[in-house]
Protein backbone atom coordinates (compact mmCIF):
# COMPACT_ATOMS: atom_id res chain seq x y z
CA UNK A 1 0.00 0.00 0.00
CA UNK A 2 1.75 2.57 -0.99
CA UNK A 3 1.27 6.59 0.51
CA UNK A 4 -0.06 8.08 -2.92
CA UNK A 5 -2.77 5.48 -2.89
CA UNK A 6 -4.28 6.25 0.43
CA UNK A 7 -3.69 10.22 -0.48
CA UNK A 8 -6.14 8.59 -3.23
CA UNK A 9 -8.80 6.72 -1.19
CA UNK A 10 -9.43 9.80 1.14
CA UNK A 11 -9.93 12.37 -2.02
CA UNK A 12 -11.99 9.49 -3.83
CA UNK A 13 -14.00 9.35 0.09
CA UNK A 14 -13.89 5.48 -0.02
CA UNK A 15 -15.10 4.71 3.37
CA UNK A 16 -15.45 1.14 3.07
CA UNK A 17 -11.85 0.70 1.74
CA UNK A 18 -9.45 3.25 3.92
CA UNK A 19 -9.73 1.17 7.15
CA UNK A 20 -7.69 -2.07 5.24
CA UNK A 21 -5.75 0.16 3.26
CA UNK A 22 -4.27 1.68 6.67
CA UNK A 23 -4.11 -2.02 8.17
CA UNK A 24 -2.44 -3.01 5.10
CA UNK A 25 0.40 -0.09 5.54
CA UNK A 26 1.02 -0.66 8.95
CA UNK A 27 1.25 -4.55 8.68
CA UNK A 28 3.88 -3.34 5.68
CA UNK A 29 5.79 -1.87 8.48
CA UNK A 30 5.09 1.90 7.74
CA UNK A 31 5.38 4.44 9.91
CA UNK A 32 2.51 5.43 11.53
CA UNK A 33 3.24 9.38 11.04
CA UNK A 34 3.84 8.79 7.29
CA UNK A 35 0.32 7.33 7.04
CA UNK A 36 -1.20 9.81 9.06
CA UNK A 37 0.67 12.54 6.44
CA UNK A 38 -0.87 10.53 3.26
CA UNK A 39 -4.58 10.83 4.73
CA UNK A 40 -4.10 14.62 5.52
CA UNK A 41 -2.73 15.48 2.49
CA UNK A 42 -5.78 13.74 1.20
CA UNK A 43 -7.89 15.57 3.58
CA UNK A 44 -6.08 18.86 2.29
CA UNK A 45 -7.03 18.34 -1.14
CA UNK A 46 -10.92 17.79 -0.45
CA UNK A 47 -10.42 20.82 1.79
CA UNK A 48 -9.50 22.70 -1.60
CA UNK A 49 -12.36 20.98 -3.57
CA UNK A 50 -14.42 22.12 -1.28
CA UNK A 51 -13.46 25.68 -1.69
CA UNK A 52 -13.31 25.76 -5.06
CA UNK A 53 -16.80 24.61 -5.20
CA UNK A 54 -16.33 21.21 -7.10
CA UNK A 55 -17.33 19.44 -3.48
CA UNK A 56 -19.86 20.19 -1.47
CA UNK A 57 -21.34 19.28 2.00
CA UNK A 58 -21.96 15.97 1.38
CA UNK A 59 -18.46 15.46 -0.01
CA UNK A 60 -17.43 16.57 3.33
CA UNK A 61 -19.13 15.07 5.56
CA UNK A 62 -18.05 11.88 3.66
CA UNK A 63 -14.85 12.47 3.72
CA UNK A 64 -15.04 13.08 7.84
CA UNK A 65 -16.37 9.71 7.57
CA UNK A 66 -13.80 8.17 5.62
CA UNK A 67 -10.65 9.86 8.27
CA UNK A 68 -12.62 8.57 11.05
CA UNK A 69 -12.25 5.07 9.98
CA UNK A 70 -8.70 5.49 9.10
CA UNK A 71 -8.28 6.51 12.42
CA UNK A 72 -10.03 3.82 14.44
CA UNK A 73 -6.81 1.64 13.21
CA UNK A 74 -4.42 4.73 13.59
CA UNK A 75 -5.41 5.96 16.77
CA UNK A 76 -3.90 3.17 18.99
CA UNK A 77 -0.39 2.85 16.98
CA UNK A 78 -0.17 7.12 17.14
CA UNK A 79 -1.03 6.89 20.81
CA UNK A 80 1.78 4.25 21.78
CA UNK A 81 4.24 6.58 19.89
CA UNK A 82 6.39 9.01 21.70
CA UNK A 83 6.74 11.45 18.37
CA UNK A 84 3.02 12.80 19.85
CA UNK A 85 4.33 15.24 22.78
CA UNK A 86 4.12 18.85 22.31
CA UNK A 87 1.09 19.01 20.57
CA UNK A 88 -1.44 21.34 20.95
CA UNK A 89 -4.71 20.26 23.19
CA UNK A 90 -8.02 21.27 22.43
CA UNK A 91 -11.47 20.46 23.48
CA UNK A 92 -14.30 20.15 21.21
CA UNK A 93 -17.91 20.13 21.87
CA UNK A 94 -21.21 20.61 20.58
CA UNK A 95 -23.03 22.91 23.30
CA UNK A 96 -25.34 22.10 25.95
CA UNK A 97 -28.93 21.03 24.93
CA UNK A 98 -27.66 20.72 21.03
CA UNK A 99 -27.87 17.34 19.43
CA UNK A 100 -26.16 18.23 15.98
CA UNK A 101 -22.36 16.68 15.59
CA UNK A 102 -21.96 16.35 12.06
CA UNK A 103 -19.82 19.49 11.92
CA UNK A 104 -18.47 18.95 14.91
CA UNK A 105 -17.08 15.88 13.93
CA UNK A 106 -15.98 17.15 10.72
CA UNK A 107 -13.79 19.51 12.23
CA UNK A 108 -12.47 16.71 14.79
CA UNK A 109 -11.56 14.84 11.79
CA UNK A 110 -9.81 17.76 10.23
CA UNK A 111 -8.09 18.80 13.69
CA UNK A 112 -7.16 15.28 14.35
CA UNK A 113 -5.14 14.91 10.82
CA UNK A 114 -3.65 18.62 11.59
CA UNK A 115 -1.48 16.91 14.01
CA UNK A 116 -3.87 18.27 17.36
CA UNK A 117 -4.17 16.52 20.32
CA UNK A 118 -8.10 16.28 20.66
CA UNK A 119 -10.52 15.94 23.35
CA UNK A 120 -13.79 15.57 21.56
CA UNK A 121 -16.93 15.55 24.57
CA UNK A 122 -19.34 14.88 22.24
CA UNK A 123 -22.53 16.70 22.52
CA UNK A 124 -25.20 18.12 25.18
CA UNK A 125 -22.01 19.04 26.89
CA UNK A 126 -22.40 21.43 29.87
CA UNK A 127 -20.04 24.08 30.68
CA UNK A 128 -18.48 22.43 33.65
CA UNK A 129 -17.54 19.43 31.94
CA UNK A 130 -15.50 21.65 29.51
CA UNK A 131 -13.88 23.57 32.77
CA UNK A 132 -12.76 20.28 34.32
CA UNK A 133 -11.18 18.77 30.77
CA UNK A 134 -9.40 22.03 30.96
CA UNK A 135 -8.02 21.64 34.35
CA UNK A 136 -7.17 18.05 33.71
CA UNK A 137 -5.73 18.01 29.99
CA UNK A 138 -4.06 21.77 30.23
CA UNK A 139 -5.96 22.35 26.98
CA UNK A 140 -5.33 25.72 25.22
CA UNK A 141 -8.31 25.85 23.01
CA UNK A 142 -12.03 25.28 23.18
CA UNK A 143 -13.69 24.90 20.15
CA UNK A 144 -17.78 24.70 20.73
CA UNK A 145 -20.33 24.14 17.62
CA UNK A 146 -23.81 24.69 18.28
CA UNK A 147 -26.75 24.79 15.55
CA UNK A 148 -29.52 25.57 17.65
CA UNK A 149 -30.60 29.55 18.24
CA UNK A 150 -31.89 28.11 21.63
CA UNK A 151 -28.83 27.35 22.46
CA UNK A 152 -26.21 29.86 21.19
CA UNK A 153 -26.62 31.82 24.40
CA UNK A 154 -24.25 28.76 26.29
CA UNK A 155 -21.20 29.81 24.83
CA UNK A 156 -21.78 32.88 26.68
CA UNK A 157 -22.18 30.46 29.88
CA UNK A 158 -19.20 28.90 28.90
CA UNK A 159 -16.84 32.07 28.76
CA UNK A 160 -18.26 33.13 31.97
CA UNK A 161 -17.84 29.81 34.29
CA UNK A 162 -14.25 29.69 32.34
CA UNK A 163 -13.88 33.57 33.82
CA UNK A 164 -15.66 32.42 37.49
CA UNK A 165 -12.77 29.58 37.60
CA UNK A 166 -10.21 31.77 36.84
CA UNK A 167 -8.67 30.51 34.32
CA UNK A 168 -10.20 32.53 31.19
CA UNK A 169 -7.18 34.21 29.70
CA UNK A 170 -5.30 30.44 29.47
CA UNK A 171 -7.31 29.45 26.58
CA UNK A 172 -8.84 31.01 23.15
CA UNK A 173 -12.38 30.27 21.96
CA UNK A 174 -13.67 29.83 19.21
CA UNK A 175 -17.15 28.54 17.85
CA UNK A 176 -19.09 27.38 14.45
CA UNK A 177 -22.20 26.69 13.68
CA UNK A 178 -24.96 27.86 11.22
CA UNK A 179 -26.76 30.13 13.81
CA UNK A 180 -23.43 32.45 14.25
CA UNK A 181 -21.30 35.12 12.60
CA UNK A 182 -18.12 36.95 14.39
CA UNK A 183 -20.29 39.54 15.54
CA UNK A 184 -22.44 37.21 17.68
CA UNK A 185 -19.64 35.42 18.84
CA UNK A 186 -17.69 38.01 20.09
CA UNK A 187 -20.45 39.28 21.47
CA UNK A 188 -21.00 35.88 23.20
CA UNK A 189 -17.50 36.05 24.42
CA UNK A 190 -15.82 33.81 22.23
CA UNK A 191 -12.08 34.74 20.72
CA UNK A 192 -12.93 33.90 17.53
CA UNK A 193 -15.60 32.16 14.59
CA UNK A 194 -15.37 30.28 11.69
CA UNK A 195 -18.14 29.49 9.32
CA UNK A 196 -17.04 25.98 7.67
CA UNK A 197 -14.28 23.08 9.39
CA UNK A 198 -11.88 24.13 6.86
CA UNK A 199 -11.62 27.77 7.77
CA UNK A 200 -11.92 26.70 11.60
CA UNK A 201 -8.57 24.76 11.07
CA UNK A 202 -6.85 27.46 9.73
CA UNK A 203 -8.56 30.18 12.40
CA UNK A 204 -7.19 27.45 15.42
CA UNK A 205 -4.04 27.20 13.75
CA UNK A 206 -3.65 30.89 13.83
CA UNK A 207 -4.77 30.80 17.48
CA UNK A 208 -2.22 27.91 18.25
CA UNK A 209 0.04 30.42 16.88
CA UNK A 210 0.98 27.61 14.43
CA UNK A 211 0.75 29.59 10.61
C1 LIG B 1 -29.11 16.66 10.64
C2 LIG B 1 -29.99 17.61 11.43
C3 LIG B 1 -30.53 17.13 12.63
C4 LIG B 1 -30.18 15.75 13.19
C5 LIG B 1 -28.81 15.83 13.88
C6 LIG B 1 -28.02 14.55 13.77
C7 LIG B 1 -26.61 14.76 14.25
N1 LIG B 1 -26.08 13.68 14.79
O1 LIG B 1 -26.02 15.82 14.15
C8 LIG B 1 -31.36 15.54 14.19
C9 LIG B 1 -32.46 14.83 13.45
C10 LIG B 1 -31.04 14.78 15.47
C11 LIG B 1 -31.83 16.99 14.44
C12 LIG B 1 -32.58 17.35 15.53
C13 LIG B 1 -33.10 18.63 15.72
N2 LIG B 1 -32.99 19.67 14.88
CO1 LIG B 1 -31.82 19.66 13.35
N3 LIG B 1 -31.01 19.78 11.67
C14 LIG B 1 -30.26 18.94 10.98
C15 LIG B 1 -29.89 19.56 9.62
C16 LIG B 1 -30.80 18.96 8.56
C17 LIG B 1 -28.47 19.38 9.15
C18 LIG B 1 -27.40 19.84 10.15
C19 LIG B 1 -26.05 19.33 9.69
O2 LIG B 1 -25.56 18.33 10.18
N4 LIG B 1 -25.50 19.98 8.67
C20 LIG B 1 -24.21 19.53 8.08
C21 LIG B 1 -23.03 20.02 8.88
C22 LIG B 1 -21.75 19.56 8.21
O3 LIG B 1 -23.06 21.42 8.88
P1 LIG B 1 -22.87 22.28 10.21
O4 LIG B 1 -23.30 21.54 11.38
O5 LIG B 1 -23.42 23.66 9.95
O6 LIG B 1 -21.30 22.41 10.35
C23 LIG B 1 -20.48 23.14 9.47
C24 LIG B 1 -20.21 24.58 9.93
O7 LIG B 1 -21.30 25.14 10.61
C25 LIG B 1 -18.97 24.49 10.73
N5 LIG B 1 -19.02 24.20 12.15
C26 LIG B 1 -19.91 23.52 12.88
N6 LIG B 1 -19.54 23.48 14.16
C27 LIG B 1 -18.38 24.14 14.26
C28 LIG B 1 -17.58 24.43 15.36
C29 LIG B 1 -16.43 25.18 15.18
C30 LIG B 1 -15.56 25.49 16.37
C31 LIG B 1 -16.08 25.65 13.89
C32 LIG B 1 -14.87 26.47 13.70
C33 LIG B 1 -16.88 25.36 12.80
C34 LIG B 1 -18.02 24.61 12.98
O8 LIG B 1 -18.25 23.45 10.11
C35 LIG B 1 -19.13 22.45 9.58
C36 LIG B 1 -18.59 21.92 8.26
O9 LIG B 1 -18.03 22.89 7.46
C37 LIG B 1 -30.20 21.08 9.88
C38 LIG B 1 -30.62 21.89 8.66
C39 LIG B 1 -29.46 22.33 7.83
N7 LIG B 1 -29.63 22.20 6.56
O10 LIG B 1 -28.45 22.76 8.36
C40 LIG B 1 -31.29 21.01 10.95
C41 LIG B 1 -31.43 22.15 11.97
C42 LIG B 1 -30.08 22.59 12.47
N8 LIG B 1 -32.19 21.51 13.05
C43 LIG B 1 -33.07 22.30 13.56
C44 LIG B 1 -33.95 21.92 14.62
C45 LIG B 1 -34.99 22.96 15.03
C46 LIG B 1 -33.85 20.67 15.24
C47 LIG B 1 -34.73 20.16 16.39
C48 LIG B 1 -35.04 21.19 17.50
C49 LIG B 1 -35.99 19.61 15.75
C50 LIG B 1 -37.07 19.16 16.71
N9 LIG B 1 -38.12 19.96 16.74
O11 LIG B 1 -36.90 18.20 17.40
C51 LIG B 1 -33.90 18.98 16.92
C52 LIG B 1 -32.95 19.43 18.05
C53 LIG B 1 -32.47 18.36 18.90
C54 LIG B 1 -31.38 18.91 19.78
N10 LIG B 1 -31.64 19.04 21.06
O12 LIG B 1 -30.33 19.21 19.30
C55 LIG B 1 -33.07 23.68 12.93
C56 LIG B 1 -32.41 24.75 13.80
C57 LIG B 1 -33.12 26.07 13.71
C58 LIG B 1 -32.46 27.05 14.58
N11 LIG B 1 -31.83 28.04 13.98
O13 LIG B 1 -32.51 26.95 15.77
C59 LIG B 1 -32.36 23.39 11.58
C60 LIG B 1 -31.58 24.58 10.98
C61 LIG B 1 -33.49 22.93 10.58
C62 LIG B 1 -34.46 24.06 10.27
N12 LIG B 1 -34.30 24.73 9.16
O14 LIG B 1 -35.36 24.31 11.02
N13 LIG B 1 -31.41 17.80 13.47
Amino acid sequence: MDFEKLTELVIELEVDDIADAVKEALDEGKDAFDVLNSLKKGMDEVGRLYEEKEYYLTELVLAGETMKEAFNILKPVLAASDKSEDKVKIILATVKGDNHDIGKNILSSLLLSSGFELYDLGMDVDEKAIIEKVKETGATIIALSTLLTMTVEHIKVVHEALQTAGIRDNVKLIVGGAPLNMELAKRLGADDFADDAVDGVKHIKRLAGIE
